[in-house]
């Protein structure tokens, strides 16, 4: 069955691929799972038809069947575990990558979302040019542990899995900031999840609709 997912009807980003479809759309693409995706308008975000699927009137969320998800850490980890690719097999080494998958979201992500946030809605405080350095030193303080954990390796894990898709797709965020540039591994890290095949299947489909191009079969 073709799931289908939600995404913006016009990006915020305008196409920069920070919107929340573009892991879910990777986690697709990685494991060869066609998709179709349903575009919405923030207005319809907030309406019942969509608040039905996600209650915080969200993207993106999952359809598959009489399967609705929201949260693309659920999300992606029910697409890793439907298919082969993105889970390793060992049972620890499993329980790691989804460990990894958490410490994307709620360990790394708060911190940087926490910065985005800043920059977006408090640049007009008079308190912003004081608090906004104190935000960086906390996502530079995360990115120091992970930058550690990593040392040289390709993946946090050994072998590619959905941890790393979760991880890189946080630290995308921050490519803009330039705070990446301080930590050598973690920006090559970053280029490497960007040079995949199948994340750059991802971007280039989320870009077409921000580029206002006409919607192929797969995008309505
Ligand atoms: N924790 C959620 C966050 C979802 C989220 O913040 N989505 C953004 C787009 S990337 C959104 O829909 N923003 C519009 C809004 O909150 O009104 C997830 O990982 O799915």
């Amino acid at each position: 069955m073709t799931p289908t997912i939600t995404a913006f009807e016009r990006s915020p980003d305008g196409g920069k691929g920070l919107a929340r479809d573009t892991r879910v759309r990777w986690a697709l693409e990685e494991v060869g799972q066609p998709y179709e995706v349903r575009l919405v308008s923030f207005r319809a975000m907030k309406e019942p038809a969509h608040l039905a699927l996600h209650p915080f009137g969200q993207i993106p969320t999952y359809e598959e069947g009489n399967l609705v998800l929201f949260e693309t850490g659920s999300i992606v980890f029910h697409i890793a575990q439907r298919h082969a690719g993105l889970l390793l097999d060992d049972a620890h080494a499993r329980s790691r990558v989804i460990t990894w998958m958490f410490a994307a979201l709620n360990t790394v992500e708060p911190t940087i979302l926490e910065l985005a946030t800043a920059k977006l809605l408090e640049r007009d405080k008079p308190w912003y040019a004081e608090r906004l350095p104190l935000v960086e030193d906390r996502v530079r303080s995360r990115l120091g542990q992970l930058s550690i954990r990593l040392a040289d390796a390709n993946w946090l894990d050994g072998t590619f899995s959905a941890g790393d898709l979760m991880m890189v797709s946080v630290l995308l965020r921050l490519k803009s900031s330039g705070l990446l540039d301080a930590f050598p591994n973690l920006a090559t890290y970053v280029a490497r999840g960007e040079a995949r095949p199948a994340y750059k299947r991802a971007f280039a489909a989320q870009l077409a609709i921000n580029a206002g191009e006409p919607p192929t079969g797969k995008q309505r």
